[in-house]
This record gives structure tokens, C-alpha cells and sequence, in this order.
């Protein structure tokens, strides 16, 4: 993530919540469905996806406050509908850096689940709908699953000191898979885990 100047004074920026995006934004970033390959358990769903045009899976807006003695930052997320194999479309997940480090989600469009993991495989699975607003408590990885229709979009309050750890998420995942049953979400061990 980009480091931006000091700025003591206040600033405000301005959501469209249907896409995500807000204005004034320091940063976007992109992951497409190979920059999360490794995290979806349908290898060859993953391989055919990218084969066909690697879709779009999530954008991240960023914006950091810094100031002279604070650093909060905002982080706005819309995730597209869709699956790899049965398996919906997700965030890849990370757990941060510092260990004094929560942060706090607010789901402001869609539907699914915000799943919390220590590194002891400790899980908690937090149903999602708008206005869903959930603490993420220092040692949690955490990740977002959307398994509705339209564009999950949500809001992320941290501080930028709080950085990003990817290795072990990337290795074991998450316990737990959400996919397709029926029509419907369904929690499944995750084959990493059996
Ligand atoms: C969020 C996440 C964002 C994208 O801003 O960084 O939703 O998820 P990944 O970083 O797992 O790709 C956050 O939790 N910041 O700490
Ligand atoms: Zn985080």
C-alpha cells in the first residue's frame, strides 16, 4: 500500500455504495481469479477461469490517514458475485502483522460471510447482511465470501500499522469452505484441513 504525506487536518471522502468506489481515493487495487488461484480447492475450475479471460474478483479501495501521531486507514471492498467451480468468490484472507492489531468490517451492500480464524485454527463464521458490522479482534485472519447476487461491498476501519500477513492463509486456508449446495451456501471442511 502506498504511504501518503502527513495531513493533520480533516478529511472526508465520499462512498457510492452500488460499486464500491469513493472520492477522493489514494489507491485501488484489483485481484483477478489468478491472483487467487492458490485459495479456491477447484484447481481446474481455477485453470479453466483464467484460460477463459481470468475474471475480476474483488477491488479494494484505500485510503490512509495519516497524520503526526496517528495512522487510521480506510479500506472500502466490493466483491463481484460469483464462483470458482462451487465455490464462491471471496477475499484471499490475512492475518496482520502486529498482534495488538483489530479491525472493524461494515457490510454496506450484500449478502454472506465474514469468516475469523486464529492461527490455531479458532473459527468463527459471522453471517453477513447489509449493515452487518463486525469487530475483528487482534489475531483473527479474516476473510469475506459473497454468496449473494449483486456486489458485496464493505467498509474496513484499521490502522496501517496494523500490516498484512498472507503466508498462512495462502498454505492452509481456511477451515472452513463456503459453496454451492442446492442453491444454497453451504459451510464444508476445507480439503486442506481433512
Ligand atoms: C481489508 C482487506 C481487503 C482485501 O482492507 O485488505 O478487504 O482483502 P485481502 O487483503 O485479504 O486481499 C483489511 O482487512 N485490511 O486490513
Ligand atoms: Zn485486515
Amino acid at each position: 500500500m502506498k504511504a501518503v504525506p502527513v495531513n493533520d487536518l480533516p478529511v472526508s471522502v465520499q462512498l457510492n455504495v452500488p460499486d464500491g468506489t469513493f472520492t477522493p481515493c489514494i489507491e485501488m487495487t484489483s485481484r483477478k481469479v489468478s491472483d487467487l488461484a492458490m485459495m479456491f480447492a477447484d484447481q481446474k475450475a481455477v485453470e479453466d477461469l483464467i484460460k477463459s479471460g481470468d475474471p475480476e474478483v474483488y477491488q479494494i479501495r484505500y485510503y490512509p490517514f495519516q497524520t503526526k501521531n496517528s495512522d487510521m486507514a480506510l479500506g472500502v471492498t466490493m466483491i463481484l458475485p460469483g464462483k470458482v467451480g462451487n465455490e464462491y468468490f471471496m477475499t484471499k484472507g490475512h492475518f496482520h502483522e502486529a498482534d495488538n492489531q483489530p479491525e472493524i468490517y461494515h457490510c454496506v451492500q450484500g449478502e454472506g460471510v465474514l469468516q475469523m480464524m486464529t492461527i490455531d485454527g479458532e473459527y468463527v463464521a459471522a453471517p453477513w447482511v447489509k449493515d452487518t458490522i463486525t469487530h475483528i479482534p487482534p489475531h483473527y485472519a479474516h476473510r469475506v465470501i459473497n454468496t449473494g447476487s449483486v456486489p458485496l461491498v464493505f467498509v474496513a476501519s484499521f490502522h496501517i500499522a496494523a500490516g498484512h500477513v498472507y503466508g498462512p492463509i495462502e498454505k492452509k486456508g481456511f477451515k472452513y469452505i463456503i459453496v454451492e449446495k442446492d442453491g444454497k451456501p453451504q459451510e464444508v471442511l476445507s480439503p486442506k484441513w481433512a
